[in-house]
């Protein structure tokens, strides 16, 4: 299978997050991406190849043109102000107060965004506009007929809904590849989002659509970010009800468990009939992650990764999260060779 990868996930390098009440260096890192890339490498497991580029048309199909702006305009605004350090919120429009766009930047920022887990650098935008093509050109090789394509994307996507940042995340790589082939033709895109977080930015994207099935097996929202979505009641709205799927599971949850929810999840999207699948593949289920508190071993992304081609769909895998650094290169590629039948 094909890889597409950009080396300017590099310009993306955020210095801290504030986690369990801590000040740490962010998790999200380059050297993830680093790692699934030299597994990929040393695994064989296909050419890697450069993004197209396919401009901001398929990017703002998902996003909306006012928070492109305020994304690409933001730290050239805070070094104007003479900024130091990550450009990050710190006051957000929570339900006392008034949800307005106010003209000074942390205003603006608060407004899209949910959480400071998404700190803008010098080159977060650059890095994320890339990581979004690197998502297209994987899909646009399906399109052309390949039954599967790996975009190695970072900053992931899957917590960024339409114009709202957070969770590591600024654009949503995998609505943006799920939306890039509905426009080409195709009339259902099933979305299984396999990352230990729920994907609230995806569900929210796609809530009350019914061409987009999204399915989500993930960390109990009742004890786990991003809290506030996720539960197993949203099963979407209007017309997308009946097309969206949480499968949320207790801490400390293992393979056994955890496959027991893969099976019902690629049973709706068998009964939907999607014509092409996309997973959102976060490898933070892992039993050594530093932030999550899933117990799955590296042998069982060989697994999960057969379950998926047993679909017998074209699949486009979106690289989400993964913070076991040294391992998240085996458990990311064990998932691409589960699902070659290697
Ligand atoms: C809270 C943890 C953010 C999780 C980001 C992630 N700051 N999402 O891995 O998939
Ligand atoms: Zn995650």
């Amino acid at each position: 299978m094909l890889t597409y990868y950009s080396d300017d996930h590099h310009l993306h390098h955020g210095k801290c997050e504030l986690i369990d009440g801590q000040l740490m260096p962010c998790f999200e890192k380059p050297q993830r991406a680093d790692h699934i890339l030299a597994r990929v490498k040393q695994r064989q497991i296909g050419d890697v190849r450069a993004p197209k580029d396919f401009g901001l048309a398929p990017i703002e199909r998902i996003h909306s043109k006012a928070y492109l702006e305020f994304f690409e305009g933001a730290w050239a605004r805070w070094q104007e102000q003479g900024g130091k350090g990550d450009l990050l919120p710190f006051t957000w429009p929570a339900r006392t107060l008034r949800r307005m766009i106010p003209n000074d930047l942390h205003g603006q920022l608060g407004y899209y965004s949910f959480d400071g887990g998404a700190p803008i650098t010098a080159g977060t935008w650059q890095a994320a506009y890339s990581a979004a093509q690197v998502a297209l050109s994987a899909q646009q090789e399906i399109a052309n007929g390949a039954h599967s394509a790996f975009a190695l994307c970072r900053p992931p996507g899957h917590h960024a809904a339409g114009d709202v940042m957070g969770g590591y995340c600024y654009l949503n790589n995998a609505a943006i590849a799920a939306q890039a082939f509905l426009d080409q033709g195709r009339k259902k895109v099933a979305i299984l989002d396999v990352d230990y977080h729920h994907g609230n930015g995806t569900q929210d994207i796609f809530y009350q659509r019914s061409d987009v099935l999204f399915a989500s097996i993930h960390g109990d929202p009742a004890e786990e970010f991003p809290f506030f979505l996720g539960y197993a009641d949203e099963l979407g709205e209007g017309a997308g009800e009946g097309y969206n799927f949480n499968y949320p599971l207790p801490m400390g949850s293992s393979w056994d468990t955890w496959n027991a929810a893969l099976e019902q999840a690629c049973q709706r999207i068998a009964e939907y009939g999607a014509e092409v699948l996309v997973v959102s593949l976060g490898v933070d289920t892992y039993m050594e992650d530093p932030i999550s508190q899933f117990k799955l071993d590296s042998p069982d992304y060989l697994a999960m990764g057969r379950r998926i081609a047993a679909l017998g769909l074209p699949t486009l895998f979106i690289m989400e999260g993964g913070y076991a650094v040294e391992a998240i290169g085996v458990n990311a590629v064990n998932v691409l060779e589960g699902f070659e039948g290697a």
